[in-house]
């Protein structure tokens, strides 16, 4: 049956059939619990409600009284379908794009690039919402000692109130083994339960029919592409259960537990011949049949194993029992260093939420997205975005999580060669600016920025870090050898000489996202010239490819250096151009300090110019603009610095520049933007610990509190990953280190650095060394 044929329940659906709010009277304490996140009031919006999500599916619990609603989305619910978007014979218009660039013709150029070479379609498709669930609980006019929270190291959602004397209470998790969202309705005296269950979707081809005490939504997103289903299955424990158009009441219940699944047609990139509704009963099937104590076990054991690797500690002053919303506003006063942790710690969340093994990447929303419309589709943008998203996972102890990102890396290169090919008649692949769920790679929008050719190759750059973090051998020559090399080969046939400097330079490209189509941004050069570097070290472990490490050796040298201009800054371009007052959000030659390594502070006079430019960009940002500088301040060792950038990053969202953080603490580009959560998580670690430089045998120097804020002077925190793999535990009082404990997982040598000063310890694989009273 065609989905326009059946019966469309929508209009009993509605959630403006919703009743009104109910008054909440009387005060409620923080929950008891150190990762907490806590609000005296329901979420009236979406930036207000808490986020649970298991990599697959990604809910946003309102805690509303009288109707419930969880807001969820299903990771391959997307615009689209699979296509290819590439513009043939693109590749024939090169040499002219390149020639009026070199001649300084940059409108021309543009106008050629973009009648010929821009992707077909021009833009690229976007993230969906699924569904809601409401639950309405007729008959409340108020409620008291009302409290939701968001318990980190649970994840597990919980709301509370009191109503005519009885004690009600609801929990929501969302499962990774079970691959659904539970929730769990009691109350402190039986039969008290009245709830009615409803299931949604916003988007208007799609309909929920009732029976066999289920909900079922089956809906398409366009009329071709993705369909999805979703299930709701709920029990009722005592009491009775009725179906009426579309919902299931019940009624006088000691407790309620709904089972919800959803899936879609999605198989890979180029296969959606799946079937939703035979997925979705059987993803039910496996959710079935077990007690809501064995679920939340199952849960626990799965998410704490990876969030419990870490613990940190800051300082903790009674403004932490406050609930969250008010702590955000009162931050700039400095009395709070617990927010700061938890901030760590939510990013940790987020991440395990939204992106886990066989599961999609982080969009720019994570997995949570409530819009039609998302603000840049809530796709993947890797001109900082999509990288800045991962940036955590392997300082903080969360390596697994990128799975998503190297499966989709696997995806992109097949995508990728022919881009290269039909693009830049040039061997390898590349990816441009952006890709979503259908793989796209070739440049989007507008030539001005979307011909960026970069963005593979600085993900290259991330695979290379997960093999100096793990040391594991096995994932450098199958998952990450391909890939690196791919790109390399790439960058090697497309770089060209500038016939000014001899040089070897990138173009068309720009640098994200102003100035124009250019020759040669800075920013292309560093990711390059570190692409040819650890491709070269990657071939010399894996033994093999010595030819093409030859030849990459040779052209290192003559890709285009990094430049310093009149002003003292760090040349973002070829030519010495940069307007000192440019307060762009971009800081994209930056990249060269992190995350890259282009430049040290071995550098010196780079490394000057790289925060001369920095210090002219300024401090007012975005939310990912922020978070990238809290990483580059600490790599430029001055934690007063980036600690003022967090603070900025910390405040209600509203700033002149934008940024900022909603109260459920999702970060604002504006609109909310998940990649200034994970450079702020990691930025915290960059000035606890850095890893990147090595001494003059390779070994690595992990670099002890480098960057340690004056409004932090004790602390500590644990399960920290360095790079050469290794894993630490730090504490410190009056600002330096008491007690190091370094733990090796592959058996180097680690330089410890701290105040001028090394030592180097070598804990044999599966031991650790603590330093106690720190004496280098
Ligand atoms: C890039 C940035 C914008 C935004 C978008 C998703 O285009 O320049 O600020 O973050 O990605």
């Amino acid at each position: 049956m065609k989905l326009s044929n059946l019966p469309v329940f929508l209009l009993a659906l509605s959630p403006l059939h919703a009743e009104e709010p109910v008054q909440i009277t009387g005060n409620s304490a923080a929950p008891a619990g150190k990762w907490i996140l806590w609000y005296p009031q329901p979420a009236k919006s979406w930036t207000e409600a808490l986020p649970l999500g298991n990599g697959h599916l990604g809910a946003m619990v309102f805690g509303s009284v009288p109707t419930e609603r969880v807001q969820f989305n299903e990771y391959t619910v997307w615009t689209g379908q699979p296509r290819s978007y590439a513009h043939p014979g693109a590749s024939q218009h090169l040499p002219e794009i390149r020639k009026l660039l070199f001649e300084g013709k940059q409108k021309p150029a543009e106008d050629l690039a973009m009648r010929e070479f821009m992707s077909q379609p021009l833009k690229q498709m976007a993230y969906q919402p699924c569904g809601d669930l409401w639950i309405d609980f007729p008959g409340l006019a108020t409620a008291s000692n009302y409290r939701r929270w968001l318990d980190l190291d649970t994840a597990t959602h919980t709301t509370e109130y009191e109503a005519g004397g009885v004690k009600f209470r609801r929990e929501v998790i969302a499962s990774h083994p079970d691959r659904a969202i539970f929730l769990r309705l009691s109350a402190d005296q039986p039969g008290k339960l009245n709830a009615r269950v409803r299931l949604t979707s916003p988007h208007s081809n799609s309909s929920t029919t009732a029976g066999n005490n289920r909900l079922t939504l089956r809906g398409q997103v366009q009329t071709d592409g993705i369909r999805f289903e979703s299930i709701a299955k709920v029990e009722a424990t005592g009491g009775s259960l009725t179906e009426d158009a579309g919902a299931i009441q019940v009624t006088g219940a000691d407790a309620i537990i709904v089972r919800l699944v959803a899936a879609t047609n999605f198989t890979n990139f180029r296969d959606i011949s799946g079937d939703p509704a035979a997925r979705a009963a059987k993803l039910l099937e496996s959710a079935s049949g077990k007690s809501w104590e064995k679920l939340h076990a199952a849960h626990l054991a799965d998410h704490q194993k990876l969030f419990r690797r870490m613990d940190i500690d800051l300082g903790t002053s009674p403004e932490s029992l406050r609930p969250t919303s008010e702590r955000i506003v009162d931050y700039l006063k400095g009395k709070d260093p617990q927010l700061a942790a938890l901030t760590f710690q939510y990013g940790r969340y987020l991440l395990i939420g939204s992106s886990r093994a066989g599961g999609q990447p982080a969009t720019l929303q994570g997995i949570w997205n409530d819009a039609l419309k998302p603000a840049w589709d809530s796709k993947y943008t890797c001109n900082i975005n999509t990288q800045m998203n991962y940036w955590p996972a392997e300082p903080a102890n969360l390596a697994e999580c990128a799975e998503p990102l190297y499966d989709a890396l696997g995806e992109l290169m097949a995508s990728g060669r022919e881009t290269a090919k039909e693009h830049y008649a040039a061997p390898g692949w590349v990816l441009h600016h952006n890709f979503d769920l259908w793989r796209g790679t070739a440049p989007i929008n507008a030539s001005n920025h979307g011909i960026w050719p970069t963005g593979g190759a600085w993900l290259c750059h991330q695979l290379w870090e997960h093999y100096l973090f793990s040391g594991d051998e096995k994932f450098l020559k199958e998952k990450a050898y391909p890939l690196i090399k791919g790109s390399a080969e790439f960058f090697a046939a497309y770089l060209i000489e500038d016939p000014v400097t001899k040089t070897l330079i990138s173009g068309p490209s720009n640098s994200p996202e102003q100035g124009g189509l250019v020759m040669g941004p800075s920013m292309d050069h560093q990711i390059i010239r570190s692409l040819f570097k650890l491709t070269v070290e990657a071939a010399a472990v894996l033994k093999t490819d010595p030819e093409l490490a030859a030849k990459l050796a040779e052209m290192t040298p003559r890709i285009s250096p990094n430049r310093i201009g009149k002003h003292g800054q760090l040349q973002e371009w070829m030519t010495d151009i940069d307007d000192p007052k440019n307060t762009h959000r971009h800081v994209s030659h930056l990249w060269a300090i992190y995350p890259g390594d282009d430049i040290t502070s071995r550098d010196s006079d780079l490394f000057k110019a790289a925060r001369q430019s920095l210090i002219y960009r300024g401090d007012a940002a975005t939310g990912w603009s922020m978070g990238w500088k809290i990483n580059l301040w600490a790599r430029f060792l001055d934690g007063d610095h980036a600690y003022l950038i967090l603070r900025n990053l910390l405040q209600p969202v509203g700033g002149k520049k934008g940024g900022g953080m909603y109260p459920n603490l999702f970060d604002a580009h504006p609109p909310f933007q998940i990649d200034g959560n994970f450079g702020a998580a990691s930025g915290i670690a960059e000035m606890l610990l850095q890893s990147h430089l090595r001494d003059e045998k390779g070994n690595f120097v992990l670099q002890i509190l480098p960057a340690l804020p004056s409004n932090w002077p004790a602390g500590s925190i644990k399960g920290l990953r360095a790079r050469g793999g290794f894993e630490v535990d730090l504490a410190w009082k009056d600002g330096k280190p008491v007690e190091v404990t370094v733990r090796s997982l592959a058996g180097q040598t680690a330089v410890l650095s701290h105040g001028g000063k090394s030592r180097e310890i070598k804990p044999a694989a599966g031991t650790a060394t603590t330093i106690a009273d720190w004496q280098p």
